[in-house]
């Protein structure tokens, strides 16, 4: 399965997605935009962990600003409701999404990374949002998904004076949940989705759909939905099994490291 925008191999349960326009920095045309949409609202079903990166020197220059011309307001609501489908469609995947990050992380770059599951970057890797410079705003889920990563002081600072976090001020401010050397992130990332893919399908399904919602329901209602999700995972067959293989020591145990 390839794509002019996106390059895209299997290897056997791992999707590997790479953005593909790096002469523009990757920069999301509306074009790329549905590419993602499309691969992520239609994964192979035998896909189990999905790795996003990107070829070149940078993960993503965030919108194609040759693209942002004389666009009405109503024309403006409907591209950002475009980027909101894609990255929804991230989001809520079949399978969990690992983002490999290096270089800039910019702008709708940044949303795209938020919209994964879990943020792989290295040494190389900066975040900024310069929206505020451009005389625009985010438009790609940024506003709500970015400030649960970093906490909305940060990201109205960014915002508003153009600020810049290099790769390890970034790490412990929330952009990224791993920290590798430069060239490594794809290659750790690759690893990570292999360790997810070995869960339970039902578990993460639960991680990645229902986790985010129950966060976001009143506690009474986020208890129940708990309640409901943990009684179905509990009660598949691949869990009674993977429970039975630790009672009899067949399974790994969790060790410091
Ligand atoms: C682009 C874009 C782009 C590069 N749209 N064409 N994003 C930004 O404000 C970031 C803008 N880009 C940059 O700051 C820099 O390009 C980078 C730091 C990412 C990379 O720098 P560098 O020196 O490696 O590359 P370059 O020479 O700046 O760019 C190479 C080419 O990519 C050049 O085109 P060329 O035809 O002259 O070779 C650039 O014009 C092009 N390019 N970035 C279009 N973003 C839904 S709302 C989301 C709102 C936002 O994302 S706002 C943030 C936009």
């Amino acid at each position: 399965m390839t794509d002019q925008l996106l390059d895209i191999q299997q290897r056997d349960a791992i999707l590997l997605v790479r953005l593909n326009r790096m002469h523009k920095r990757n920069a999301l045309s509306d074009e790329l935009v549905i590419a993602l949409r499309n691969t992520f609202e239609n994964l192979p079903t035998d896909v189990r962990a999905v790795v996003l990166g990107a070829h070149g020197e940078h993960f993503c220059a965030g919108l194609d600003l040759g693209e942002l011309t004389q666009r009405n307001p109503g024309q403006g609501v409907v591209h950002s409701r475009m980027w909101h489908q894609a990255f929804h469609a991230i989001q809520f995947a079949t399978a969990p999404v690992i983002a490999a990050l290096h270089g800039a992380v910019v702008g709708g770059g940044l949303e795209l990374a938020a919209s994964c599951h879990i943020r792989v970057a290295d040494e190389t890797s900066y975040y900024a949002l310069p929206e505020g410079v451009r005389g625009i705003f985010v438009g790609g889920g940024g506003s709500v998904r970015i400030p649960k990563l970093i906490g909305l002081a940060r990201m109205t600072d960014m915002m508003l004076t153009g600020r810049v976090y290099q790769a390890e001020e970034g790490e412990r401010a929330g952009f990224a949940q791993y920290l590798v050397p430069a060239g490594q992130s794809f290659a750790k990332a690759l690893e990570l989705a292999e360790r997810a893919a070995q869960n339970a399908p039902l578990t993460n399904y639960a991680i990645t759909q229902a986790l985010p919602l129950i966060a976001e329901q009143a506690a009474d209602h986020g208890y129940l939905t708990e309640a409901l999700m943990t009684a179905v995972t509990q009660s598949a067959p691949e869990a009674k099994q993977r429970l039975q293989a630790f009672l009899q020591g067949k399974a790994e145990r969790v060790r410091a490291c």
